[in-house]
């Protein structure tokens, strides 16, 4: 080889596309979920070509509720891309529910001109995107030369999962992508990010204090939040528990961090231990309106203390006063709980705990009848039954659920076994999760999922069956249908040809739908129906969705939140 050749050889060109990429891949980044177009239909492709997993969305709101559940399940930021304008404000909606609910994500989208875009001269898709981003992101960054996407994805990085986690936005320039660059400075402006998510111990005077506050209780309850979870410090949370001997109630999402068939679970008398106990510690949960904010009827009007494990400082007192902050990752702040609970730390009365055995068990026969009976149609209960019969012996299944009536009867009636296995609506109690979450699972575990899904709830993504389908993807959809929003039952007032606000197309066959795109769908009306076919498509592993006649009268307005609906104030005359 000539000097002139070697010296072209070392003047080899990099790119915007190839950077950004490599960045990616250099901090073990594997999955991109999203949906291509101008400017990013190449970075898929090429994010492809060098080994990363492109899922492709019909609706970027999916693919980003699907990075955003990677991102919950393996602590590393999930990744949605998507084009600009339109297709980032659809994903936006799922960044903002990722920054909620806590779970790290990065919404990359590639965006018009910024010359064009900034003077507002009407360019294709032309949108201030990272303004827009920000009041709904933990961060927001924009990269505008090539030699900075190593600096711009490190920094997403390390928004996303250090501290709170969180969503975070990376506003890429169509002329960024397409910027070249000496390969081999490239190669150096790149960063493997170290510690992304630094642990943060707990102060020992913080640790002291709660201890003592916690050995100061008669009454003590421990929550765990979709935070413990997510904090994967699942044996030392359980060593802690069962060596407390304190009860302790799982938030939807932490369910299954201990089995929910735990002797120390007072699920099932929820309301009692709300009420009734005199301290409580609170473990990756916030006092928002999940739980009463705290305060009010739900809580009693004994005197209450509480003490509060969170990674973010400003949470506290955010809603009552809180006695014993404990500020730290969960990992760090548990294990200096449990190396303080010693000899001395005596275990909660006979009393208490048996007060809630006899609540419990009270509560449980009385399920357990009401989930006996057989009506025809299906209700929730009987329906629920039936699936809960076919998961029990399979712990390893992932379960997402979403709906009203569907959501609260499922949480209460299916019984979780692993960690951070139950995936739900969360915080917002958002409808369109279903999806999306159940896609990222599948895609991120390997494991089957099973997505019991309100009517109305499967709505908002149902057409993603279509990418369920294309990837071959072992997601059952279980579709309550009740023909309606909450129920199926109401009518126009007037009399007028347009049907009531809440109700849909009377006996809708969601069944079909799946069979148009090559999966199997099932048409269920008794439980026996229901359990056969879910045990045929979980052994199958091949995408499968099961329309599910329900009654149309069972349930209630908005579930278990009727209460949250504002009453009519003014009487028709
Ligand atoms: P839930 O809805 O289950 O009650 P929330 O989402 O309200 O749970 O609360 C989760 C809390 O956990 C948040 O306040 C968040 O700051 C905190 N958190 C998340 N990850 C960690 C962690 N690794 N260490 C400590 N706290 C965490
Ligand atoms: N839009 C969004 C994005 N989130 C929401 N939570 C709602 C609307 C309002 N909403 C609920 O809170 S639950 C629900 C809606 C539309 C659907 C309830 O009907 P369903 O469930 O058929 O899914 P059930 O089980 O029949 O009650």
């Amino acid at each position: 080889m000539t000097n002139e050749a070697l010296s072209q050889g070392s003047r080899e060109q990099t790119d915007g596309f190839h950077l950004v990429i490599d960045a990616l891949k250099l901090n073990d980044i594997d999955t991109i979920f999203g949906l291509v177009g101008i400017p990013i239909t190449d970075l898929a492709r090429l994010a492809q070509a060098e080994g990363m997993r492109f899922i492709g969305f019909r609706h970027e709101q999916h693919a980003g509720n699907a990075a955003a559940i990677a991102g919950y399940m393996t602590q590393k930021p999930g990744i949605c891309l998507t084009v600009s304008a339109p297709g980032f404000l659809n994903g936006l909606t799922a960044l903002a529910n990722a920054t909620t609910n806590c779970f790290p994500m990065i919404l990359i989208s590639g965006s018009s001109e910024r010359e064009i875009v900034d003077l507002q001269q009407g360019d294709y898709e032309e949108m201030d995107q990272l303004a827009a981003a920000k009041p709904y992101a933990k961060a927001a960054y924009r990269v505008l030369h090539a030699e900075d996407i190593g600096v711009g994805v490190a920094r997403a990085i390390r928004a996303a999962v250090s501290g709170r986690p969180g969503g975070v936005y990376l506003d890429l320039p169509a002329k960024l992508l397409a910027q070249s660059l000496d390969a081999e400075q490239g190669r150096k402006s790149l960063i493997k990010v170290v510690d992304a998510a630094p642990r943060q111990i707990p102060a020992p005077e913080s640790v002291k204090r709660a201890l003592d506050v916690l050995k100061s209780a008669k009454r003590p309850l421990i929550l765990l939040g979709k935070g413990a979870a997510y904090a994967q410090a699942d044996a030392d949370i359980r060593a802690f528990v069962e060596k407390t001997g304190i009860p302790y109630l799982p938030m939807s999402m932490a369910k299954g961090l201990l089995p929910d068939s735990h002797v120390q679970s007072a699920s099932a008398a929820r309301s009692y231990v709300l009420a009734e106990a005199d301290v409580v510690l609170l473990i990756g949960a916030r006092l928002n309106w999940l739980l009463a904010h705290g305060k009010g009827k739900t809580w009693g009007s004994a005197p209450k203390q509480f003490i509060q494990v969170d990674i973010a400082p400003t949470e506290i007192d955010s809603n009552v006063a809180i006695a014993a902050p404990l500020i730290g990752d969960i990992g760090s702040c548990v294990s200096a709980l449990l190396a303080g609970v010693d000899a001395g730390f005596a275990k909660p009365s006979a009393e208490w705990t048996g007060a809630i055995a006899e609540r419990k068990d009270k509560n449980l026969t009385k399920m357990a009848a009401t989930l006996a009976l057989n009506p025809s149609p299906m209700n929730f209960h009987s329906a629920l039954r039936a699936i809960r019969d076919v998961l029990k012996p399979r712990p390893d299944i992932y379960v997402v659920n979403e709906g009203a009536n569907t959501l609260d009867f499922a949480r209460s009636i299916i019984d979780m076994a692993e960690p951070r296995k139950r995936l739900d609506s969360g915080t917002w109690g958002i409808m369109g999760i279903g999806m999306g979450y159940a896609i990222g699972a599948a895609v991120t575990s390997g494991k089957p999922v099973v997505a019991i899904e309100g009517d109305s709830a499967f709505g908002f993504s149902g057409m993603e069956i279509e990418t369920i389908c294309r990837y071959q993807l072992p997601v059952c959809t279980i579709v309550f249908n009740n023909n309606g929003v909450y129920r199926g039952t109401d009518v126009n007032p007037t009399g007028g040809k347009d049907v009531a606000p809440t109700v849909f197309v009377k006996g809708a066959r969601y069944d079909k739908m799946i069979e148009a795109f090559g999966g199997k769908g099932y048409h269920a009306t008794t439980p026996d129906e229901l359990a056969a076919a879910l045990v045929e498509a979980i052994a199958s592993g091949k995408p499968a969705l099961i329309n599910a006649v329900i009654d149309e009268a069972a349930g209630t307005e908005s579930g278990r939140l009727t209460n949250l609906n504002p009453q009519l104030a003014a009487k028709k005359k």
